[in-house]
């Protein structure tokens, strides 16, 4: 029986391992996303009632949007109705959108357990396809080694699982003081066109700049850019690995078998307020405290410390989806003394947006707009930091993909929004104060 168990103990205890080891990611088959119409405050307060009650709830755009478990549908679609709420089925199967999202990677860049495949070349980067975390940090490696003169790679700290922050300062030596600017994508891990958009924002900048284009020179003289692709590293790999639509952290919550915190809830302003979750499992959880998450602290460290030798005049936060620019309150309805001069900043941006391919974005104060947020990073950059500009922008799409947007998209965001950061910046530099 002895060498029964030393044979059939170590048998099966590498069976579980390579399961564990060969784990497909979670399948969304049959999940639908449903567009539900609300007509009152009355049927606001009822729908946030519903997700407090059921932390695992997934609104992907709060109160419209709402992805239903095929095991829930029944539950969740009869409580809608016992309140008089209509909707409709927005997205039918969410596991179909996910399998047809790679619409321009190469049909052959996948490994046998469909995991991408590594590009190897460091001059080469395909800007319309999505990439693995670790491409995306080679890149920013790559970028600051092609310019030189131009941009600068440092890493601000090291996320939960010890992934490299690593970013880039991109902008002319003048000798001069120059202002800062802050723009980073991938703060919620499922909002894949955020990093990728980032991405080719901060290439575009280079090249424009390299080939002399007037508007860039200025720009790039002006300011120095701080760019950060992914503020949420462990949470974005997740996405790829494990489940597609992951959107917090990935640390772990001591007394709950639930992970991670919702980034853009941790944030030390307003901390804890509407919007926000004290519960682990929701998927607005906004951490244990203020700051919290790794991510968030090193983050908000590093801007508040080279604040202090250089004034910074624009922050934006990326994230998809649903084509808005947003600025603060987020945790107030009220509106904020700058909020004129916003306005104005939001209005040149949301129209040099329309002008490349036609699409609305709609702006204004967040709260108002979407929905009230407290503990958003925005309202940081705002309330903390003092930046006057200080956003968040929803990338595309209006909801026909949602998080999912196919990779055929993600030339045309990055090229319209490419226009209203332009705008936005110059702006800054056209309307000094504050
Ligand atoms: O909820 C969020 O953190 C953002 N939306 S997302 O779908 N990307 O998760 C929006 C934050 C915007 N701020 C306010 N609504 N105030
Ligand atoms: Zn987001």
């Amino acid at each position: 029986m002895g060498v029964l168990r030393n044979v059939i103990v170590p048998a099966v205890f590498l069976a579980v391992l390579s399961l564990q080891v060969t784990c497909e990611p979670r399948s969304y088959d049959g999940y639908k996303v449903i567009r539900i119409k609300v007509n009152s405050e009355d049927d606001v307060r009822f729908l946030r009632t519903l997700q407090t009650s059921n932390g695992q709830l997934d609104f992907w755009d709060f109160p419209s949007d709402l992805m239903v478990p095929t095991d829930q549908a029944d539950t969740i679609e009869s409580q809608l109705v016992s309140q008089g709420l209509k909707f409709d089925v927005w997205i039918h199967d969410v596991q179909k959108l996910i399998d047809g999202q790679f619409t321009k990677s190469p049909k052959d860049g996948f490994n046998a357990a469909g995991a991408r495949i590594q590009s190897t070349d460091p001059h080469y980067f395909d800007y319309e396809i999505y990439h693995r975390w670790a491409e995306i940090d080679q890149w920013v490696k790559n970028t600051a080694a092609k310019y030189p003169t131009l941009a600068e790679e440092f890493i601000i700290g090291r996320s939960y699982e010890k992934r490299a922050m690593r970013a880039l300062k991109v902008g002319v030596d003048t000798g001069n003081e120059k202002w800062g600017a802050w723009y980073n994508g991938g703060i919620h891990a499922r909002e894949w066109v955020s990093p990728a958009t980032v991405m080719w924002m901060t290439n575009q900048f280079l090249e424009d700049y390299k080939n002399n284009v007037t508007e860039v020179v200025t720009l790039l003289e002006t300011f120095d850019l701080y760019v950060l692709p992914v503020m949420n590293p462990d949470g974005y790999e997740y996405t790829w690995t494990d489940e597609r639509l992951w959107r917090k952290t990935r640390s772990i919550n001591l007394g709950s078998n639930c992970m991670g915190t919702d980034p853009n809830r941790n944030f030390a302003y307003e901390w804890g307020g509407i919007g926000a979750s004290a519960d682990p499992c929701s998927i607005v959880f906004r951490g244990p405290y203020p700051h919290s998450e790794i991510e968030i602290k090193d983050v908000t460290d590093f801007i508040r410390e080279r604040g202090k030798t250089q004034k910074f005049k624009l922050y934006i936060d990326f994230h998809s989806y649903s084509q808005l620019w947003l600025s603060s309150w987020g945790y107030t309805y009220d509106l904020p003394d700058d909020y004129e001069t916003m306005y104005d900043q939001m209005t040149v941006g949301c129209e040099a947006i329309k002008s490349v391919h036609n699409k609305t974005y709609v702006y204004g104060a967040g709260s108002s707009v979407l929905y009230a947020t407290a503990g958003s990073s925005k309202d940081w950059g705002y309330g903390v930091m003092g930046v006057p500009y200080s956003y968040t922008v929803e990338l595309r799409d209006t909801g026909e993909y949602g998080f999912v947007l196919p990779e055929d998209q993600i030339l045309p965001t990055c090229q319209e929004m490419y226009a209203g950061l332009k705008a936005a910046l110059q702006f800054n530099i056209d309307n000094p104060y504050p």
